[in-house]
């Protein structure tokens, strides 16, 4: 198998919709094999308890970092370790500190690098093994981290709830040397992890070669080339359909003029949108014809 994905959930149902349609088939051509656990699993009392109350108080449940560690550890195949001997580890805040640092300078690398014009289909770097919590406080997931993420051999998703979960968890496994990523998906609030996990698996597993029937559309939709533009609008025949027209410049059979009215489009429709996106631009990038748009 090209890649191995496990997932540890206290809802591990919600994802046997992987085994169906364009994913169960990515499955049985042996691209991706992927397994879903169950939390519970690695408990051992009576009430198979994942969570506890936040220390300092406050609302909601907080997953623990024992069971966590139980399942983790197996899943990587680690010994547990006592971290006291290490001056970071009395206290909570300073790991967590140094992490926000770590994802913020790999966040600023990428933004040089799309601003260099670096091409956003090539990784900054390969990951072997990577672990990923979905976080609504973390940096956002985007297309960039799903072309790197798709070329590592494993990856291993754990899902907590909205409330969170310990901080330690994370902070233990990148002290012991374990590609640690958190993501949010988007400015909204999800009640669990789930959901985000399907978003990213799906983002990540369609960029595999061999995953998608005609890997062309990769290449041309928005957020993938070397720049991240919204694509152009689409339209398909009768050229009129209840009176509505297509743009003329599209049936003209100019591959030129066809081009220059996507891309101006895409220009326009971005700014219009997503301005923050015409921010990030390389503007040294930008031809004439472009800045004109
Ligand atoms: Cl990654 N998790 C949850 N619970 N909510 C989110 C999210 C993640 N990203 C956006 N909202």
């Amino acid at each position: 198998v090209d890649m191995q994905i496990d997932i540890v959930s206290v809802f591990p149902e919600y994802f046997d919709v992987l085994n169906l349609s364009l994913f169960g088939k990515a499955q049985s051509k042996g691209l991706v094999s992927v397994h879903a656990h169950n939390l519970r699993d690695w408990t051992h009392d009576v009430h198979h308890s994942v969570d506890d109350t936040p220390v300092g108080g406050g609302a909601g449940m907080v997953m623990k970092p024992e069971v966590w560690a139980e399942c983790l550890d197996d899943l990587l195949g680690l010994e547990p370790q006592d971290m006291s001997a290490n001056d970071d580890a009395d206290s909570t805040a300073a790991p967590a500190e140094t992490d926000g640092a770590a994802q913020e300078t790999a966040a600023s690398d990428a933004l040089q690098d799309a601003q260099s014009g670096n091409d956003l289909r090539t990784p900054v770097h390969t990951p072997d093994s990577v672990l990923i919590f979905p976080n609504p406080s973390a940096p956002l997931f985007t297309q960039r981290d799903a072309t790197e993420l798709s070329h590592a051999k494993r990856l291993v998703f754990g899902c907590g709830r909205y409330e969170g979960y310990d901080a330690r968890i994370p902070a233990y496994y990148r002290a012991q040397g374990v590609d640690v990523r958190e993501y949010s998906i988007g400015d909204y609030v999800l009640n669990g992890g789930e959901v985000a996990v399907s978003v990213m698996l799906e983002a990540i597993t369609r960029l595999l070669p061999g995953f998608m029937g005609n890997p062309e559309s990769i290449v041309e939709e928005s957020y993938t080339g070397s720049e991240a533009l919204l694509e152009h609008r689409q339209y398909t025949r009768p050229a009129v359909w209840r009176g509505m027209g297509v743009p003329d410049v599209l049936l003209s059979g100019d591959h030129g003029k066809v081009d220059r009215f996507r891309r101006d489009e895409a220009l326009a429709r971005t700014d219009a949108i997503r301005p923050d996106l015409i921010e990030q631009l390389d503007c040294a990038r930008l031809s004439k014809a472009d800045r004109k748009t």
